[in-house]
């Protein structure tokens, strides 16, 4: 998962790219980059870190031009850590068939692949066929849609592109299930009309923009130099899928996906959490409904409502959690729950507390926050979670554990509940899940639920795409335990002499 914006305008972009991305944070804090155009010349700036610690005003200002695109990177496939990584930031693009594609791109398309990451391949069999689609003719929008069209049929997995073509404009795309999301939006500026795609519709906003509509799935957009808007659907038999943990979780709940605002969807699925709750136990064994912050809260608030106790806020976030530093001499401590929360004693003392989660991945957060509700005075201690049970590992770029690692995975319920030691433990239905996100746009063909359902919806993903993951993630966690700390203590370090 990754934030992408592309903009075509007038005036200069590199403020507005900016301002984007900030946007856009919660989708990757792991790296960020600006790559502006002018003429034919492109210029980049990108760096690991928060888009407030990437760029300062040298870097702004060495971004000149009037089109350009961004990133927040959030790691997903490939050596997280690879500085390299962060460069071809212009797609957020987990593949499932990456491996095959590469050795294609080095035997028949004649490419190097530099680094581990998805998107290098994609963007290089983007290229490659925009520029067999325009081998010596002008490059119109017809032949970059066929261009796109080739990439479809080529490659496989969730993905949303933002690309450059210098010296034509900015084409972006959605994969044909619609796993990713794409948005774009218009404003009319004093300088002109300006185009701006993004992966969510809060950037937009923020930004002054009007939401146009969602790119369709397999949909390409070609925004020229002039900021005409081209576009044409380019997969064969295109059908809307998009990821449940956007509405679970990931996106801003003041996002509007697929027709679907992402706000809503989280208070729907309070209401069907609610008569989970009813059927489990009666509401009056519970005093109060707690959120754990943040994106339980629109779910656990109409959880509440519907069963007619009172919402309160019972832990607050730490806003300011900083890096973790190795000391000379002294082990590293791994950052606990209680530095992100703390409780507000008060709301617990004596009371039978529900807490709303917004879904259990590996349980050892919602085990610490049981722990916290008992020692800060709870009689009894409930757990909720909006999403239901997270079963399977994520192959679409949902930076999810894998299987081992995942509590509800091989598990039985009530096995969970002692693991995580509450008095009750109740869970979301995943059809109800899915029936109330798509009452809220009919037009959904359906979700890419597969961490809850098992279901891998382009249909490639085989049990050695598992084992590759697995490893992968195996030797990123290894990595980030020791040079990483260490280089990162080190930057700090540097940047704060
Ligand atoms: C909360 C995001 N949400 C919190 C992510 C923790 C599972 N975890 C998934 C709960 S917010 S664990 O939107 O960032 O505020 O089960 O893996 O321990």
């Amino acid at each position: 998962m990754c934030g992408i914006v592309g903009v075509i305008s007038k005036g200069p972009v590199n403020q507005l790219i900016y301002d984007a991305l900030l946007l856009l944070q919660h989708r990757g804090q792991d790296a960020a980059g600006i790559v502006t155009m002018q003429g034919t010349k492109c210029f980049m700036h990108k760096a690991r870190g928060m888009v407030r610690d990437v760029f300062r005003t040298r870097n702004m200002r060495a971004l000149p031009g009037t089109v350009g695109l961004g990133q927040v990177r959030y790691p997903t496939a490939g050596n997280a850590y690879n500085e390299e990584e962060a460069q071809p930031f212009y797609v957020n693009a987990p593949l499932t068939n990456a491996h095959a594609l590469k050795k294609e791109l080095f035997d028949v398309d004649r490419r190097h692949i530099n680094t581990e990451s998805d998107t290098e391949v994609l963007i290089n069999i983007v290229a490659h066929e925009v520029e067999r689609a325009g081998r010596g003719v002008p490059l119109t929008p017809q032949l970059v849609f066929q261009a796109v069209s080739a990439v479809h049929k080529r490659i496989k997995g969730s993905y949303a592109v933002i690309a450059l073509i210098a010296g034509h404009g900015l084409l972006a795309f959605r994969d044909p299930f619609g796993i990713r999301p794409l948005v774009f939006g218009e404003a009319d500026t004093p300088e002109g009309h300006e185009v701006m795609v993004a992966s969510e519709s809060v950037a937009l906003e923020g930004t002054g923009h009007k939401l146009v509509r969602d790119v369709a799935p397999g949909e390409a957009i070609f925004i020229d130099l002039e900021g005409r808007v081209h576009s044409q659907q380019c997969a064969d038999a295109p059908t809307l899928n998009p990821c449940m943990f956007e509405f679970v979780y990931l996106a801003r709940p003041d996002s509007v996906m697929d027709g679907v605002s992402v706000y809503q969807a989280r208070l729907n699925m309070g209401e069907t959490l609610a008569q989970r709750v009813i059927s489990t136990m009666p509401p009056s064994e519970i005093d109060v409904v707690i959120p754990i912050p943040e994106s339980s809260r629109p779910s656990a608030m109409q959880l509440a409502q519907k069963i007619g106790k009172p919402y309160r806020e019972g832990f607050v976030k730490n806003r300011y959690v900083g890096l973790t530093f190795i000391m000379p001499g002294k082990g590293m401590r791994k950052k606990s729950v209680r530095q992100k929360l703390n409780a507000i004693a008060s709301e617990f003392k004596g009371r039978n507390v529900l807490l709303v989660d917004d879904s259990i991945v590996r349980g050892t957060t919602s085990k610490e926050i049981v722990q916290m509700a008992r020692e800060a005075g709870a009689r009894k201690v409930y757990m909720a979670s909006a999403a239901p049970p997270v079963r399977f590992p994520n192959v679409y770029g949902i930076d999810m554990p894998t299987k081992q690692e995942l509590i509800a995975h091989d598990r039985s319920i009530e096995d969970i509940r002692q693991f995580i030691g509450a008095d009750a433990l109740i869970y979301q239905d995943v059809d109800a899940m899915k029936r109330v996100v798509k009452a809220l746009n009919n037009k959904l063909d359906g979700f890419e639920a597969s961490c809850f359902d098992g279901r891998y919806i382009t249909g490639d993903v085989s049990a050695d795409d598992f084992a590759t993951m697995e490893a992968q993630r195996r030797s990123q966690g290894d990595e980030e335990d020791g040079t990483e700390r260490t280089r990162l203590a080190l930057q700090s370090a540097t940047e704060q002499s």
